[in-house]
């Protein structure tokens, strides 16, 4: 019966698809409940490496049903080549279940993503232009394409007219750009959609069933509570509710059902995109993050910008998201540094500010208070247990489970599947 939810609890890329593909074996079902193919999740297996987008990190767990519900925007192009290429390496996509209630990225949503970015110049969020702030934006004002509107080619021509209606006037008058055309998108979609028809499903009513026939289901959050619409770092952030709460929304699972919430923490920081970020470092530490922790973006290749970890972060994202338990991950990049740093608290104009700072601007001039932690030399990749670690290392996460409001249960010490240690 239980429904767990596996969320990031920082900015996103903290090894979701990784500790998501690990619990692939213990569950039955995987649902992907928000973003779109924004979202980068590494699965490293053996020597293979595979980066999803839109696809659940289940899918490549033979035993569980992949689900991309209801509150996910799909690209459907992008979806289609994501399933040929994982076809093409080997790996079977015919359990995929898509949810008929789920929106559509349409063309005229990427190229307005991208020509707003540029028209805000230094005020940009930084997206990954993939078109998903317009695609939620057309949800929320109730004029969006779903998935079940590729089954009706009259609805679809009625709504991709009623959209272009009015996103031509933008593109032509505010952005100055050429107007598109209404036949040649419907004639597109038209053919994704007989491509997907046969894995979309009513997908809330069959988890459910799911659920009460006493399976289990992992619901799988992209980004991180951070980039959360409501509890994010407003305006830079995505647009959908990647916490705790977004789960029930963009699954169709009541709250009742979910037994537990897995934050997925990383023991340093990074980020993607503009935005305030307390303790990013922007000397050659910080380079140093990067290029040992392979900080790029799954998507858009862009350099994440790295920092010292964040309890401040951390405490905030296991109240928002209610997390049960921390999966601390990239342990094994700190090994090396002689001494670590990790913010306490912040320092806002002189005071002291142990949680979350609710006003934004005070969070835009968050000074880390920072404690230093002794590091370790070994390398800790081959560890098995927690007692493998150096004592430093364990020091070092004895003190984030300390600082962070939950418990530490599993640590990642390289990206393969079997260099996960399981605390409890
Ligand atoms: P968008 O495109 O509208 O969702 O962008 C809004 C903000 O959300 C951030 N964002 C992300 N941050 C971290 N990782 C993401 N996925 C990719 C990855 C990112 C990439 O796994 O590496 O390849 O660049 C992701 N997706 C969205 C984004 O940077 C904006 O700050
Ligand atoms: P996601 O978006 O949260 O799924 O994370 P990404 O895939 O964007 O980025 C996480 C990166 O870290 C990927 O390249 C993973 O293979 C890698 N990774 C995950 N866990 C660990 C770990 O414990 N150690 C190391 N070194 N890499 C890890
Ligand atoms: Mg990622």
């Amino acid at each position: 019966m239980p429904a767990i939810v596996l969320v990031g609890a920082q900015w996103g890329d903290e090894g979701k698809g990784k500790a998501t593909d690990l619990l692939g074996g213990k569950v039955d079902y995987v649902v992907r409940y928000q973003g779109g193919n924004n979202a980068g999740h590494t699965v490293v297996i053996g020597d293979k490496s595979y980066a999803l987008h839109l696809l659940p990190s289940g899918i490549l767990s033979p035993d569980v049903v992949p689900v991309i519900g209801n509150g996910v925007v799909i690209d459907p192009g992008v979806l289609l080549h994501e399933i040929e290429g994982l076809m093409a390496r080997g790996v079977d996509c015919s359990r995929l279940l898509i949810s008929a209630n789920a929106h559509l990225i349409m063309p005229h949503h990427r190229a307005l993503d991208k020509v707003s970015e540029r028209y805000l110049g230094k005020a940009r969020i930084g997206t990954t232009g993939r078109g998903i702030g317009p695609a939620y934006g057309d949800k929320i004002a109730r004029m969006g394409v779903r998935i079940q509107d590729l089954f009706d080619p009259g609805i679809l021509q009625k709504k991709v007219e009623l959209s272009l209606r009015e996103k031509n006037q933008v593109l032509t008058k505010v952005y100055n750009r050429r107007p598109m055309l209404v036949e040649p998108i419907v004639e597109e979609y038209l053919a994704y959609g007989e491509r997907l028809r046969p894995y979309v499903a009513n997908t809330e009513l069959i988890v459910n069933q799911a659920l009460d026939a006493g399976k289990v289901v992992l619901l799988e959050g992209a980004q991180g509570t951070l980039l959360d619409v409501d509890h994010g770092t407003y305006p830079f952030v995505t647009s959908s509710s990647p916490t705790a709460g977004g789960a029930c929304a963009g699954s169709g699972v009541g709250p009742t059902k979910v037994t537990g919430v897995i934050g997925i923490l990383k023991a340093y920081t990074t980020r993607v995109g503009s935005g305030p970020f307390p303790t990013e470092l922007l000397d050659d530490m910080g380079e140093y993050l990067r290029t040992t922790g392979g900080e790029y973006g799954v998507t858009t290749g862009r350099d994440r910008r790295c920092g010292w970890f964040d309890a401040v972060i951390a405490r905030y994202a296991a109240r928002v998201n209610g997390v049960t338990d921390f999966f601390l991950t990239k342990l094994d990049v700190l090994s090396g540094l002689e001494e670590i740093p990790i913010c306490v608290a912040y320092d806002v104009e002189g005071v002291r500010h142990d949680e979350m700072p609710s006003n934004q601007t005070d969070f835009h001039h968050a000074k880390p208070v920072l404690e230093i932690l002794p590091g370790w030399r070994e390398d800790i990749t081959g560890a098995k247990t927690f007692d493998d670690l150096p004592p430093n290392a364990q020091a070092y996460v004895r003190r984030l489970e300390e600082l962070s409001g939950a418990r530490i249960s599993a640590i990642g010490v390289g990206p393969g599947r079997d260099q996960t240690l399981t605390l409890r």
